[in-house]
């Protein structure tokens, strides 16, 4: 039998602390809450998540070409703060022909200005955000049908 398709799901640094504060912007969903729904609608479509989360850029760094080197279908990307900041992360998006969906749990254009530039935008093939925790079901709907 070939093997199930597999996506995967990245998520940067403080994300680990998600439903512990800031619920009135991020929701009360924890990550393992959302990698649990993932996980369903991906078995559903016959496909596997790779669910994974650092606070070190080089991890994601790593992570991306992994996903790459295995084949991976697709790769939603939450890159929490360094979505703002990291050209590395950008540079290996565009080092990699897996197609990466960029994931927010809030509008970063609703919010601080800093929030407004996205390196990760510049090579994503495309953006969810603002929709809470449904982000990444909405990215992982797109995934699938690729
Ligand atoms: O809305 C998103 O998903 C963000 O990627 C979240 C990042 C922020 O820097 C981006 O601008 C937008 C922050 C992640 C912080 O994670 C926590 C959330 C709740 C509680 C603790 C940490």
């Amino acid at each position: 039998m070939a093997d199930r398709p597999t996506i995967f799901v990245l998520n940067g640094p403080n994300l680990n602390l998600l439903g512990t504060r800031e619920p009135e912007i991020y929701g009360t969903d924890t990550l393992d809450d959302i990698a649990g729904r993932l996980d369903d609608q991906a078995r559903a479509a016959g496909a596997v998540i790779d669910f994974r989360q650092s606070n070190h850029e080089g991890h994601l760094i790593d992570w991306l070409h992994e996903a790459q080197a295995d084949g991976a279908k697709a790769v939603l990307l939450n890159a929490a703060g360094f979505t703002h900041t990291s050209i590395a992360i950008l540079d290996a998006i565009k080092a990699i022909t897996v197609p990466v969906f960029e994931v927010h749990l809030s509008d970063p254009h609703q919010r601080e200005e800093f929030r407004h530039l996205s390196y990760v935008s510049m090579g994503a093939k495309a953006v969810f955000a603002g929709h809470g925790a449904k982000s990444y079901e909405l990215a992982l709907d797109v995934a699938l049908q690729l």
